[in-house]
């Protein structure tokens, strides 16, 4: 029962996981390769990143057909082998459920293109305007316009995202059958449950114009409107025959929206992913970025550990960019990134880790818009050169901002293509995996990825780390100062997110600091994290 309150969860990227094959895509078989990685790590269970088959427009985020196994990176055989060799460690693995919208490729949307075939209603048509407007006024979520006109049925569809992730329509009953076919899938075949990608958009409530926005005009008319929440109680029934578990994807969910989502007896998902502290450094938009405010951040965490009995804890995933450069510092790379990690470990709810940042992985040093992959930074940049924003300003807001920051390459060793591949790898490897690999780490007793392993068995060892009570502490930033409480156990952790020394007045014996000490007595270092008993 309740397996995920004592779980660590990483998050797979599969195409820059680990290659098997030397065709520069990361594979089942690769990650089959790995697992003993992450056994080690102490990782209960492993989040995929879709591996359906698909033409990649999304990088498997646009599925054209939810059965099957994108060739690129290996057969449903090796996906059974897969799941079989990690549950022999005792690892679960989560698929990604991609439900709000499927490739333009899937076999429904091109039947969908005939108004007579049966799958004519699976998708939002619409007629635009009698003087060639568009249906409505909606924005999408990669900066592009919602509607493209489809010249065979004469209509436009819907797409919230890129223009070949044509939007379901849960208006029409069948849609929702076939999911639950598509889930029940999965589960026979012994996945453990599911994320479930921007799962609070599903339901549009209707196509009427909204009010106009900077970004994503239109979202009142669809984001967590009633009768999604009775599509997630309907999807429920099937996952609980199987007593799986769901963490939901919900874009811009207040606290209250995602007890409503989350509460055990309204029977909807276990938790969810909000957004809300990763826009403690960006204005309005994730491109109008501004520096980090930590204020804000720690407000941010208070507000959600106090509102929510349980949280999925992150602060990396493949939409973001990485973690030690936003919220922790470069030049204090290694501090940071194991006070970074002391922040995720220690929080009540569900940590999960995105791969790299169990080794410190910064984000991608590429200098040029064509080294990009990412279908948002491309339409992005389409985007702001309509508005004729210079190239260097352009620029500067891609390569902060893009998804591929994240989304290089896994760095095992110091070899040819950081150990990903004997062949040419999809996506540039970081010119740092010299200086930042696994292989390194894994003999430094003081790496940033023993830090992690050291923290994981913490955490399996002191329930008070997972179960406790979150219990806030007046402190005043750069620090964050918070305890944790079960019974008569009280642990204390104070981070100091600054590059100069911080004074405190608390005490108490030292369990843990990422600098090499033998007491604590009351002065953090730069990036100092401290445990006290
Ligand atoms: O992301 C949903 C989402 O809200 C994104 O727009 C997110 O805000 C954005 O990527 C941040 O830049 C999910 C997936 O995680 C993402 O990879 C997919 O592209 C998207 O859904 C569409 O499936
Ligand atoms: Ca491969």
């Amino acid at each position: 029962m309740d397996w995920w309150k004592d779980a660590i969860i990483y998050q797979i990227y599969p195409r820059s996981f680990q290659d098997s094959n030397g065709d520069g895509v990361g594979d089942i078989p690769g990650i089959i390769s790995r697992l003993d990685h992450l056994q080690e790590l102490g990782v209960d269970a492993i989040w995929l990143s879709p591996v359906y088959k698909s033409p990649n427009a999304d990088n498997g985020y646009d599925i054209s057909d939810y059965r099957e196994i994108n060739p690129e990176y290996g057969t449903m055989e090796d996906m059974e082998e897969l799941i079989a060799q990690a549950k022999s460690r005792g690892i679960r693995i989560l698929m990604d459920l991609v439900i709000n919208h499927t490739s333009t490729d899937h076999y429904w949307f091109r039947q969908s293109r005939d108004r007579t075939s049966p799958y004519a209603d699976y998708y939002y048509w619409s007629h635009g305007g009698p003087d060639g407007t568009l249906p409505n006024n909606w924005t999408g979520f990669f900066g592009e316009d919602c509607w493209e006109f489809d010249p065979q049925r004469c209509e436009y569809y819907l797409h919230l995202f890129a223009k070949s992730q044509a939007d379901l329509n849960y208006h029409n009953p069948a849609v929702l059958e076939e999911v639950k076919d598509i889930l029940r899938f999965w589960l026979d075949k012994g996945v453990a449950g599911f994320r479930c990608d921007v799962i609070n958009v599903l339901w549009k409530e209707s196509l009427d114009s909204g009010k106009k926005r900077l970004a994503l005009t239109g979202q009142e008319r669809y984001i967590s409107w009633e009768e999604n929440h009775r599509i997630l109680r309907q999807l429920r029934e099937v996952l609980d025959e199987y007593q799986a578990f769901t963490v939901g994807e919900t874009v811009f969910v207040t606290p209250q929206q995602a007890r409503d989502l989350c509460a055990p007896e309204r029977r909807e998902l276990n938790m969810v992913f909000s957004f809300q502290h990763m826009e403690c450094d960006q204005y309005y938009v994730k491109w109008l970025k501004r520096k980090f405010r930590p204020k804000v951040f720690f407000d941010c965490l208070t507000r959600w550990q106090r509102e929510l009995d349980w949280n999925a804890l992150y602060l990396e995933n493949h939409d973001q960019p990485r973690s030690i450069p936003r919220f922790g510092s470069v030049r204090y790379w290694k501090e940071s990134g194991k006070l970074l990690a002391t922040l995720l470990l220690t929080l009540r709810g569900t940590p999960f880790l995105y791969q790299g940042q169990e080794i410190g992985m910064l984000d991608f040093d590429f200098q040029r818009i064509r080294q990009l992959n990412d279908v948002e930074s491309k339409n992005v940049d389409r985007l702001l050169r309509r508005f004729h924003v210079p190239q260097k300003l352009r620029w500067r807001i891609i390569s902060r901002t893009s998804r591929d920051n994240a989304r290089t390459p896994f760095q095992w060793d110091d070899g040819p293509q950081a150990g990903f591949s004997q062949g040419r790898p999809w996506l540039g490897v970081n010119h740092n995996c010299a200086s930042i690999n696994l292989a390194q780490q894994e003999e430094d007793p003081a790496s940033i990825w023993s830090w992690y392993k050291d923290l994981a068995a913490l955490r399996r060892e002191r329930e008070v780390l997972r179960r406790g009570e979150f219990v806030p502490m007046e402190a005043a930033p750069p620090l964050f100062a918070y305890r944790r409480r079960l019974g008569e156990e009280q642990l204390t952790v104070l981070l100091n997110f600054s590059d100069d020394p911080t004074r405190v007045s608390v005490q108490g014996s030292l369990l843990r600091s990422n600098y090499p000490r033998e007491r604590f007595e009351g002065v953090l270092q730069p990036w100092e994290a401290v445990i006290l008993e």
